[in-house]
């Protein structure tokens, strides 16, 4: 009989068979094989062979049962040595149950007996973390609020056990100190821990590991993933005016000449940021044109100083997002004076009489004229 270690469950049966007195003893050995094995001898399912083939007069004969053959396990037929014959793996198939018989053809009629293995496949680290891609681009708004779930990564491992296919996840940011993601370790859910703002940071790229969780920490597996996050952007910055808010412009400017270039910022993109101007109210008489979009404000009709010596314009900037954000701006136009009016004599005739013997120098008479432009209303003596 094959000693048989203390650890192992003995299983005897006795059948009555058909075939006269044969007997079959049953019983189960139980054993591990990490699957990694290189093909070898795994055991000998007796101890000393020789002995007992002495014994039994070199008629021992050991083979695995026909049905229940696949092709791993092969058993010595005189030596009862049992060799893995072909690689194992946990992944593909986990354990193992087959009969080896041992004819004894000492005894007439034979005996046969019957050994069931029970082979345990342990499962080894050999599947390294996956994820369906190598990299990703995944878009958030900038004002999605702090905690918001915006990702879930999910990769696979295939080692067939517990510990050798949990995955746990963290990430790094390529630029250290701009990261407001936090990934969970065991969920791989990425969520925001701080606002984002576009205007500052509008792309973040991550990598993201997944590492199995071998209980060994050197037989771990690690993959990594690119992640790169677009910041999208959303309306939250009003246009603000750059331009200077006051203007200067000659009275004698011909119509469509430039009187000031209206300029306005607004750092968000695209439709967002994009600014258009208008004359929200101060253009009488339609004085002044202003292109909505170059910012160029020019004369549309004559100017006159004597008339109005400034314009007080209130300027819009509207930007171009959903919905629109605005600002205002105060512009003061001085219209600056030219000498474009005659003096005017206040009246058409004025009569003096000198005595003939005057001296020269002696006050005659007060002729007064008076000159639109400014500061040009002037008094002249005539004098001898
Ligand atoms: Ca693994
Ligand atoms: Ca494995
Ligand atoms: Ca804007
Ligand atoms: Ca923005």
């Amino acid at each position: 009989m094959p000693q048989i270690n203390s650890s192992f469950l003995f299983l005897f049966q006795v059948i009555p068979l058909s075939k006269g007195r044969t007997v079959i003893s049953q019983n189960i050995r139980h054993l591990v094989i990490p699957e990694n094995l290189k093909p070898s001898k795994v055991m000998s399912l007796i101890k000393s062979p020789d002995h007992l083939q002495r014994q039994h007069g070199g008629k021992l004969h050991f083979s695995i049962a026909a049905d229940d053959k696949d092709g791993h396990f092969e058993v010595d037929s005189s030596t009862g040595d049992l060799f893995l014959f072909k690689e194992l793996d946990y992944e593909m198939m986990s354990h193992y149950l087959f009969r080896v018989v041992t004819k004894d053809h000492s005894r007439s009629p034979a005996v046969n007996s019957t050994v069931f293995l029970s082979v345990a496949v342990e499962d080894q680290n050999d599947h390294s973390p996956s994820f369906r891609e190598e990299f990703i681009v995944i878009s958030v708004a900038e004002d999605t609020p702090v905690g918001t779930l915006v990702h879930i990564f999910n990769a696979k491992d295939g080692d067939g056990s517990f510990l050798n296919s949990r995955i746990q996840y963290f990430i790094e940011a390529s630029h250290p100190g701009v990261n407001p993601f936090l990934i969970h370790p065991s969920s791989g859910t990425l969520v925001t821990t701080s606002p984002l703002d576009r205007e500052r940071v509008a792309t973040v790229v991550l990598t993201v590991t997944a590492s199995d969780q071998a209980v060994n920490v050197t037989d771990r597996r690690l993959r990594s993933l690119m992640v790169k996050v677009e910041i999208l952007d959303v309306n939250d910055h009003s246009p603000t005016f750059t331009s200077f808010p006051i203007a200067r412009v000659r009275e004698d400017a011909v119509v469509g000449s430039l009187v000031h270039h209206i300029t306005a910022q607004d750092p968000d993109a695209g439709r967002n940021g994009r600014v258009t101007f208008s004359i929200l109210s101060g253009n009488e008489n339609m004085a002044f044109m202003l292109d909505e979009s170059s910012g160029f404000l020019t004369t549309a009709s004559p100017l006159d100083y004597e008339i109005k010596s400034q314009h007080v314009l209130t300027l819009l900037a509207v930007d171009d997002g959903t919905p629109t954000l605005s600002s205002s701006q105060t512009l003061t136009i001085t219209v600056l004076d030219v000498n474009d009016e005659a003096p005017v004599f206040k009246q058409h005739l004025y009569e003096a009489s000198v005595k003939e013997n005057q001296n020269p120098g002696e006050f005659v008479t007060r002729v007064e004229a008076v000159d639109r432009d400014s500061g040009n209303s002037k008094i002249w003596e005539l004098s001898n």
